[in-house]
């Protein structure tokens, strides 16, 4: 008979097994503060939306009324996808008996969304893109949900105090939708990647401290707006297309875009267009989320000028152009900026 020997279970992974989203969280803060039980319980509900929403998407092309447009189209002028209310009615749902979040700040509602209950304590806000890159829902391409959360300065339905620039962020971060369902988060103290465990229902642990490299080989534009862009954005993408060691990556969904920008290196550009000389990607819920995160990797975010962070927005759903990634790669973007203004001058 032989005797039973039970398998080690390495330490690490039983730890790591454990340590979630919310354990990271008090980890990183060093702190049981009800501060950073509010950070971590508001992570935990993101988490938690981007469980349902994942949910959704894995089973999209099988249910009735998932895919394609509401016929309805947002305040950007967007034609409103049906995914598109499913996810932003989802992180509303999780917010609300949650004592945390008072308002909600959203790429599809025209102003913030209030949960009244929540603000005598909730003194918090949530920007967020529910479903980044939507126009991929329907052909089972990747898509993300970006956050930033904000400290609430006024009680009142007013939403002037979120015209501040993106050095007030609490947190930010994305969640991407893709052959698995990752977020990734900085609460100021790095970047960290936490993946879906199915089999759990938890975001476990997956990567700490993630580092953009300097320099990296990908560049990713839409090169079919070429024609309306600036001239220091064709001098930048003729220079690429000249020298060896480029490679373009471009999916149509920012977030995807982004995180291959962040593990690889290299830079995506969003420029300013002749349709939309301020860009397309919108500030608070977008480009300073990202750039947060980005700044906390070692990379740089700008607009091709000034620093994604230091740009106050007129109003809630103003955009910026968005030069994101590694700092040598957005420097060198930004230095043909530079070159055009001095010849102009
Ligand atoms: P274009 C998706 O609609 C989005 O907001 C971002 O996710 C993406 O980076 C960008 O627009 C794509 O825009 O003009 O290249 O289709």
């Amino acid at each position: 008979m032989t005797s039973f020997q039970p398998v080690a279970v390495p330490e690490c992974s039983l730890d790591r097994d454990c340590t979630t989203l919310s354990r990271h969280i008090l980890q990183q803060l060093q702190s049981f503060s009800p501060e950073a039980q509010d950070l971590s319980a508001i992570m935990t509900r993101i988490a938690l939306a981007g469980k349902l929403i994942a949910r959704r998407l894995s089973r999209a092309g099988l249910m009735a009324d998932v895919l394609g447009f509401t016929g309805e189209t947002n305040v950007q002028g967007e034609s409103v996808k049906k995914m598109d209310v499913y996810a932003n009615d989802v992180f509303i749902s999780v917010f609300k008996q949650s004592g945390l979040v008072c308002r909600l700040a959203s790429e599809e509602m025209d102003n913030p969304y209030y949960i009244p209950e929540n603000c005598p304590i909730g003194r918090y806000t949530l920007l967020y893109d529910p479903i980044d890159g939507s126009s991929n829902v329907d052909i089972n391409l990747n898509v993300g949900s970006i956050f930033a959360i904000r400290q609430q300065q006024v009680m009142n339905e007013d939403e002037a105090d979120l015209l501040q620039d993106g050095k007030g962020q609490l947190a930010a971060g994305y969640i991407l939708y893709g052959p698995s369902t990752m977020l990734v988060y900085s609460i100021g103290h790095g970047v960290h990647s936490f993946l879906l465990d199915p089999s759990l229902g938890e975001f476990i642990l997956a990567q700490e401290d993630i580092k953009i490299p300097d320099h990296g080989p990908v560049y990713s534009n839409n090169e079919g707006n070429f024609w309306q862009w600036d001239e220091a954005f064709r001098d930048y993408t003729r220079y690429v297309h000249r020298h060896e060691g480029y490679t373009a990556r471009y999916s149509g969904a920012l977030v995807g875009d982004v995180h291959r920008i962040l593990m690889q290196g290299g830079v995506f550009l969003y420029p300013g267009t002749v349709k939309k000389p301020e860009g397309k990607l919108r500030l608070l819920y977008e480009t300073a989320p990202l750039a947060f995160l980005i700044e906390q990797a070692g990379g740089k975010a700008s607009d091709g000028t000034t620093r994604i962070l230091d740009i106050v927005p007129d109003k809630l759903h103003a955009r910026t152009p968005l030069v994101i990634g590694s700092k040598d790669d957005v420097k060198l973007v930004e230095s043909f900026i530079e070159d055009r203004k001095n010849r102009e001058n």
